[in-house]
């Protein structure tokens, strides 16, 4: 290999200081390219009134970010439309909300190809592509109709969901047919994997030719389950500097006499906040005992604020955490605290690390990355309890977490109460374990899995036609 080009929406190189953009895709790509000489392909982040191709380049840190302006027309269209407004509900089990529109699908055609017109000449002879989640499924068809013939790798970072719900897309066979224009394609997990295979078996009359080799459309591919970690060394390593220490000092000194329970998410319908504050709510009413003896803090930044199912939930949350601190408030004392913001990584560490409870419960998540950074910010003396959705990703790793049904404010109020009273001796014993996959299965794992998998002389060079 010469190269590693990777290829995502937005492009975001380390800038090294703590402060990177929020998003998981984001702090994994940075993490993953620090140690190639790497290209980072994608979008500006600008629009401009007619598309021209023109590339941005900037080298930070060891990687060339390559970007290219949109139009308003694409942002609409392909990012608001077909990927957060189709493909993004639907993928997570949310088809009432996906919109089903012929210009979205168009738009996200039409910019898949700008793309891959701007990206193909800087490809070179040995260099790997690897094209990240679902905004560019059909990228590798549009490079390939332009004669790139290199390995062309795709990861998707949300869940590829039941058969069942693909097939509400109505061109879901176009779509799945241009997934075998790729050498290897990357699941979260093994279930995910699995849901795939079981759309080319039933809807591609395709069939496994062997683990992990599937054949559809007269074409072979490569799959794999390859699930996402953190950079956990240098997550621990913020955990000890001067930021995380202070922000830890300040909450522990604000929760004195009283457990932290932390939630951090992007505020998404996806990540289960409603639920999770009704689960909240339930535990104040089901036991007055510990009433006073808990804070709830739930951070979640706003995200994606032009698509309307965002503004619907942003709005329900104001309303229910309103709620919950007018119930159970005293002049001394609220229970919960509710904030948009988003804060430093180094901060963040130092939040987990005072809390006593992690509370993650998406709906669905393809992994779930601050479960992980909630392990990896934790005193190994006197660790916190992570409560973990069984629908993350993560789960199917993360099996010492106390897992819960994210729908059910009962089963979430039960574990909050089990997470409180926890001896030191089992939180320390479900922590080792926890921490040791967080270690072992980190962001470089995940990259070297996948780089070896899509370099490796089993993945078939495109085309491949089977007779
Ligand atoms: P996301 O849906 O963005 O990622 P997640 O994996 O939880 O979800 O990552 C969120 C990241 O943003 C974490 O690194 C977190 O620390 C950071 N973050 C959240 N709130 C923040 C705040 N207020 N301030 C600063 N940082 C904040 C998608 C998929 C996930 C998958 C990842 C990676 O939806 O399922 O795990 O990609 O593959």
């Amino acid at each position: 290999m010469n190269r590693l080009i990777v290829v995502s929406n937005r492009v975001n190189p380390p800038s090294g200081d703590g402060e990177e953009t929020v998003g998981g895709l984001a702090m994994a790509l940075a993490a993953a390219l620090k140690e190639y000489s790497g290209v980072w392909f994608g979008w500006s982040g600008r629009t401009v009134p007619k598309f021209t191709g023109e590339l941005h380049t900037e080298t930070v840190g060891g990687v060339t970010a390559a970007t290219v302006d949109l139009e308003e027309v694409d942002l609409d269209e392909y990012y608001n439309g077909y990927a957060n407004k189709t493909l993004w509900p639907l993928f997570h089990y949310r088809a009432d909300l996906a919109a089903f529109d012929r210009a979205f699908d168009k738009g996200y055609t039409r910019v898949n190809r700008r793309f891959a017109e701007t990206l193909a000449p800087l490809v070179g002879r040995d260099d790997v592509i690897w094209v990240h989640d679902y905004h560019l499924i059909p990228l590798a068809k549009e490079l390939r109709a332009l004669g790139v013939t290199n390995r062309i790798g795709f990861f998707l970072h949300i869940p590829w969901p039941a058969h069942q719900l693909v097939v509400n897309l109505p061109r879901h066979r176009q779509l799945v047919e241009s997934m075998f224009d790729y050498d290897l394609v990357g699941f979260q997990t093994a279930e995910y994997q699995q849901a795939f295979e079981e759309y080319v078996l039933n809807e591609a009359d395709g069939q496994v030719v062997r683990p992990g080799c599937l054949k559809g459309y007269g074409r072979l591919l490569e799959v794999g389950a390859y699930p996402i970690g953190i950079d956990a060394a240098d997550f621990a390593r913020m955990t000890r500097s001067s930021r995380a220490r202070r922000m830890r000092d300040l909450m522990t000194a604000a929760t004195v006499f009283r457990h932290l329970i932390v939630g951090v998410d992007r505020l998404d319908y996806s990540k289960g906040l409603e639920e999770r504050f009704l689960g909240f709510e339930h535990f104040l009413a089901q036991n007055p005992d510990l009433r006073r003896e808990v804070l709830m803090l739930q951070i979640a930044p706003v995200s994606r604020e032009a698509v309307e199912a965002y503004q619907e939930i942003r709005g329900r949350l104001d309303t229910l955490s309103g709620r919950i601190n007018a119930e159970y408030s005293d002049v001394d004392w609220a229970p919960f605290r509710y904030v948009n913001k988003n804060y430093r990584r180094d901060e963040l560490a130092g939040i987990y690390g005072a809390a006593r409870v992690g509370l993650v419960t998406p709906l669905r998540d393809g992994m779930n990355l601050v479960a992980k950074e909630f392990v990896a910010a934790q005193n190994p003396e006197d660790p916190g309890v992570l409560i973990l959705s069984r629908f993350a990703g993560a789960a199917r790793q993360m099996q010492d977490a106390l897992l819960v049904n994210p729908n059910s404010p009962e089963d979430v109020a039960d574990a909050l109460k089990r997470a409180i009273v926890m001896e030191r001796p089992e939180r320390i014993r479900r922590w080792r374990t926890l921490f040791d996959s967080v270690q072992r299965e980190d962001v470089t794992a995940w990259r070297d899995a996948f780089v070896a998998a899509l370099t490796a002389r089993t993945v078939p060079l495109k085309p491949a036609l089977v007779v």
